[in-house]
């Protein structure tokens, strides 16, 4: 009997990794770096703060070394606006500049493909300052001028950008704005609604600009939708389990692309008096300038349940909304395992992910982050038996191979991370890597890089292009 073989993933395939500048670069205030929101915010003591991070800024050869030596085909990356642009406008730095210009000629001569991200929640404190910054109308302004100064200086050789990283998430975390004073749950909702608002002028502006400065340019935003999956059978749940993932997920595709605030978005907005302020010629160029693929940021699902409360007191502290009155409320589920973070992993919602936004907007996909955080021990014999995050990534990249094979567009796979990061909540205590940083939280000590078993596993499924997961 003739044996089938076994799909593999297209030969131009880019397998690659993630990182933001914030978490990886540290120099927070060497050769002219401005201050960004992440600078200012109040860390807990015993977590690691952001100014040295992972030594990336000092040790970009050794990391992409490591990279070359896996494999790896694309590395995701955000640029620093406030080390290009100190104060968010006005003057560029040219250390800057330079920064990154090693880092894209030393990607591009091991053939690793350079991804951009733009803006990944290290908003420049510059802004912030003169305007309040993405609750301004002048912040569109600034940052499409950012954006056209690193298409400028880094057009040529970097083809595929991201606009922002999770818009959604970012917007629901006032110090992420920079807006520290005491606010109610409406308030917040309220800055969340206006400065989104903006982002997503912002974003059409920049891919019309990208497209007009950029070669060949592609560009698309960086998305983090959690999959809503009903809590039963029961129509109700299934039905709030559709509005989660309208109101939580795709109101702002349909933003993005389709230059709309659907029904169902539009009437939680009004409902709640927090329609921001908009103008239609900006409805008329998100139409005009659409996305050229999506970013997805994929780590959990979400099991959704209808709620019947006609009022939340108070939503508590986080970014998801664990419950909207009336519509949804987020519940566990027995079938699907959680991390030790709570985080619902649930690999076939990335396949979901993958179809609905090709089935809504005929859009390609690039992964543009999945991992698993955990706490990595390094034995005695300085090893790191991860096989846990071999099984989370490989159990992700089968549901990614059959969207392939069923014929759906997937430009790309950056899991998140490449190297150790900061966590963004969680310090040194949370490692999505596969390669090791020799840090704690507390102590430096004297950053090593060592590969983790997922390292040579990640290694060998490039190397055979997905034959072997
Ligand atoms: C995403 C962010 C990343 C990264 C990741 C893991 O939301 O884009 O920057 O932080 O989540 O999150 P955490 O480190 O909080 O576990």
């Amino acid at each position: 009997m003739k044996m089938i073989p076994e799909p593999l993933f297209p030969k131009d395939f880019l397998f690659g990794g993630s990182s933001s500048a914030f978490q990886a670069e540290g120099a927070y205030d060497e050769h002219g770096r401005g201050r960004s929101v992440i600078d200012m915010l109040l860390r807990n003591e015993k977590l690691a703060d952001y100014k040295v991070a992972v030594d990336h800024y000092h040790r970009f050869e050794e990391d992409i070394k490591l990279m070359h030596e896996a494999g790896l085909r694309a590395y995701r990356f955000s640029m620093s606006w406030s080390r290009i642009l100190p104060e968010g406008n006005g003057e560029i730095n040219m250390a800057g500049i330079e920064f990154y210009d090693k880092v894209i000629n030393l990607l591009l001569k091991y053939k690793i493909e350079p991804v951009v991200t733009i803006y990944h929640f290290d908003y420049p404190q510059g802004l912030v300052d003169q305007y309040q910054g993405w609750l301004s109308r002048q912040s569109i302004e600034d940052y499409v001028h950012y954006a056209s100064v690193l298409f400028k200086h880094f057009g040529d050789r970097v083809k595929y950008w991201l606009t922002i990283n999770e818009q959604d998430h970012v917007i629901h975390l006032p110090e992420r704005l920079g807006i520290k004073r005491e606010m109610t749950d409406k308030e917040i909702d309220k800055i969340a609604t206006q400065a989104s608002y903006h982002m997503c002028v912002a974003t059409a502006k920049a891919i019309k600009l990208c497209h007009e400065m950029v070669e060949n340019g592609k560009i698309g935003p960086a998305m983090n939708p959690m999959i809503g999956i009903p809590a039963s059978m029961k129509p109700e749940d299934v039905q709030a389990a559709i509005d989660y993932n309208e109101i939580a997920s795709y109101y702002l595709l349909d933003m993005h692309c389709k230059g709309i605030f659907s029904p169902i978005y539009k009437k939680y907005l009004l409902d709640r008096g927090i329609f921001p302020q908009i103008e239609e010629a900006d409805l008329e160029e998100m139409r005009t300038h659409p996305p050229d693929f999506i970013g997805v940021n994929y780590y959990m699902a979400k099991t959704i349940e209808h709620s019947s409360e006609t009022e939340i007191k108070h939503r508590g502290k986080g970014v998801i909304k664990q419950e909207e009155a009336g519509i949804y409320k987020i519940v566990s589920n027995p079938h699907i395992p959680v991390s030790e973070w709570g985080w619902e992993i649930c690999a076939p919602g990335l396949k979901m992910v993958i179809m609905e936004i090709f089935n809504r907007y005929n859009l390609p996909v690039l992964i543009t982050e999945n991992g698993l955080g955990a706490l990595d021990e390094l034995t005695e014999d300085k090893q790191i038996d991860d096989e846990y995050r071999i099984r989370y990534l490989s159990d992700h990249l089968k549901q990614l191979k059959e969207c392939i094979d069923m014929g759906y567009p997937v430009i790309g796979y950056c899991l998140w991370s490449f190297m150790d990061l900061i966590s963004g909540h969680d310090g040194m205590g949370k490692r999505y890597g596969l390669v090791y940083i020799n840090r704690s939280n507390s102590d430096l000590m004297d950053l090593a890089r060592i590969k983790k078993k997922s390292y040579h596993w990640y290694a060998n499924v490039i190397a055979t292009n997905g034959a072997e997961l």
